[in-house]
């Protein structure tokens, strides 16, 4: 048998947001730090062409990053269309922790984080946009499957779409955190939010059962409350591939024909360190770290 996960994240991506977790653990951080520790990495990568620094922005050129965090104890903090402030993810852990509420948007997100000491910088990378550039040509909007694991390859000016990471964590006490951060969906409308920083969504963690986080496009993610919807099919028994395979189909049986072209994939992990994973197109991939520190690449199996 397999020693039990300790940290998943989406993508192969995810294995550098793993090492930084990891790490936070080795350091004596929670749960939470390990997420947050490595949502900062995907941030930062400014060759990842869509979590904070280097992310494709709207159709108005702008980068505008949506992010949350959800602990054992069932504290939430998210920010939602947060502007010129790469590390969305600790601003959500910030509003968690520093405010009396779960979720500011837009301008109010921005104002909080600055005042909170966070520093501000252009996001929007000078290949970001020449592919904005680019894409305005046609400003044709149409989300592409998978394109986080090729990153800039076949999109105008070489840039890919949406590159979302969720993370879930488990400290050394026992505890699972999970965080998801992303710009969302490349040339999305001025205002869009997705899935990624809307608990339940894009994230959800209850630390009786264990935790879930999703990427792909954000909208048929809010339809059946992803997130939720898995934690909740564990809670009822379910390994946690069984349980993301429950929420893909249930999601095809909704949308039929009209997710035929999309990619949803949904990444959980049980708090007897059980990972799995299940999608709607082949091509998902997720890390996973073990209790002995190893990482590996696993790929989920599809509906289609
Ligand atoms: C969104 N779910 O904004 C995000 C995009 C994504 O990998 O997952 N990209 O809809």
């Amino acid at each position: 048998a397999r020693a039990p996960a300790v940290m998943v994240s989406t993508w192969d991506f995810g294995a550098a947001a793993n090492a930084a977790g990891w790490a936070a653990r080795h350091a004596g951080g929670s749960a939470l730090d390990m997420v947050e520790a490595g949502g900062r990495v995907a941030e930062a990568d400014e060759t990842n062409s869509s979590v904070g620094l280097g992310g494709l922005p709207d159709r108005d050129g702008r980068v505008t990053l949506d992010a949350c965090v959800m602990t054992w104890a069932g504290d939430v903090g998210a920010v939602c269309a947060l502007e010129d402030v790469v590390h969305a993810v600790s601003v959500a852990r910030a509003v968690m922790e520093k405010t009396p509420h779960v979720l500011l948007v837009g301008a109010g997100a921005r104002a909080f984080a600055v005042e909170q000491g966070f520093p501000t910088q252009n996001l929007l990378t000078p290949r970001a946009e020449a592919a904005w550039r680019d894409w305005l040509r046609t400003a044709e909007y149409a989300p592409r499957i998978n394109s986080e694991n090729n990153d800039w390859r076949g999109m105008p000016g070489g840039a890919a779409d949406h590159d979302t990471i969720g993370l879930l964590a488990v400290d050394p006490g026992g505890r699972m955190a999970g965080a998801c951060t992303t710009s969302g969906m490349a040339f999305k409308m001025r205002g869009r939010v997705g899935d990624s920083p809307l608990i339940g969504a894009g994230l959800y963690v209850d630390d009786e059962v264990g935790g879930c986080t999703a990427t792909g496009v954000g909208e048929d993610v809010v339809r059946v409350a992803g997130s939720h919807a898995v934690v909740e099919a564990m809670r009822s028994g379910l390994h946690p591939t069984a349980a993301c395979r429950r929420v893909i189909e249930r999601l095809a049986r909704l949308r039929g024909s009209k997710v035929a072209a999309s990619q949803i994939a949904l990444l959980a992990l049980d708090k007897q360190g059980r990972s799995g994973a299940f999608a709607l197109q082949p091509g998902f991939t997720y890390a996973v770290t073990d209790a002995a520190g190893a990482t590996r690449i696993e790929r989920a199996s599809a509906l289609f």
